[in-house]
């Protein structure tokens, strides 16, 4: 195990004995929902791993240490201050001794360290609007490239642009499957009308990829989507993104800031509605991630 690297002793139980644990990513509620929904929302998402039978790994930084299986006791501390950590991000927060809530590349690199592999989500950061001025593509994308593990999403936001997206982890060689959908989600709207590579309608059938990836020993991530419960108008999204996208280029937002700006400029905006929505599709998706380690692990 890394230096600086602490597992709850109830998870470090649960792997030792190839048992179904799910790792839960940070940055999407330090950056991507406002303090108290964040803590409510992980108190929810953590209940949903349980109610499917399997044990939730809250990954994140508290004070320099990577800890898999914060304490509800951490939480608060965590969640209040913390800088958004992609796998680049790791070290220097790391040594300055930081809390970090970690992205979608950041946990799928943690948790696969550790030997966790299923791990639920929002949505995944992709290819950016603008991308042929800005080359801004996600950190995510790349590390699901290289960590076997089944990401459990519901696809990613409109402030991406996803037809980018969708070719670009075509060209990663990661899979992404719906789950009992045909079409790839566009978070808070329940189909972008992009066509997925495939559909399964179990987990036993998700379950069954993994293993067949395995043997052919693939390096990447399977990335299992599917619609948020609650979704929303997609002109009503479409026309706030472009706001959000127009006042982030008035700003001279760039580079990390660019995804929790424009989801605090949506949230700020949408209030209730996108945070409902968005709180709900967490919580579905730690669910279903927990289902589906339930499978690998039954
Ligand atoms: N996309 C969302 N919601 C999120 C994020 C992305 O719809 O909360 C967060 C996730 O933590 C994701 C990260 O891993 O932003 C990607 O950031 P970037 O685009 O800077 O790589
Ligand atoms: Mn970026």
């Amino acid at each position: 195990m890394l230096e600086h690297m602490r597992l709850h002793p109830e998870v470090q139980e649960a792997l030792a004995n190839k048992s179904a644990v799910v790792a839960l990513e940070t940055a999407v509620l330090t950056h991507g929902l406002p303090y108290p929904a964040n803590v409510e929302t992980l108190q929810d998402m953590t209940q949903a791993v349980r109610s499917s039978g399997a044990i939730p790994a809250v990954i994140g930084l508290l004070h320099g240490d990577v800890v898999v299986g914060l304490a509800p006791s951490e939480w608060e501390e965590m969640l209040v201050d913390a800088e958004k950590c992609s796998i680049r991000d790791l070290a220097p927060a790391i040594l300055r001794r930081k809390n970090g809530g970690t992205t979608v590349a950041a946990t799928a690199y943690i948790a696969h360290h550790v030997g966790i592999d299923v791990f639920a989500t929002g949505g995944i950061g992709g290819v950016h609007r603008g991308v042929f001025e800005t080359w801004d593509v996600s950190a995510d994308l790349y590390a699901m490239a290289s960590c076997p593990i089944v990401v459990v999403s519901s696809g990613a936001k409109s402030i991406l642009d996803l037809p980018k997206t969708m070719e670009f982890l075509e060209s990663l060689g990661i899979p992404v499957i719906g789950y009992q959908t045909r079409d790839f989600p566009g978070f808070y709207v329940a189909s972008t009308g992009l066509r997925l590579s495939g559909t399964v309608h179990d987990v036993h059938e998700v379950a069954g990829m993994v293993y067949t990836m395995r043997d052919l020993k693939l390096p990447q991530a399977l990335l299992l989507v599917q619609p948020g419960p609650s979704p929303v108008d997609p002109d009503f999204v479409e026309h706030l993104v472009q706001e959000a996208l127009e006042h982030a280029r008035a700003q001279g937002i760039s580079g990390k800031a660019t995804t929790p700006f424009l989801l605090d400029y949506l949230n700020r905006r949408a209030g209730e509605q996108l945070q409902k929505a968005n709180m709900a599709l967490l919580k579905a998706n730690a669910a279903l991630a927990g289902k589906v380690a339930g499978a690998l692990h039954g």
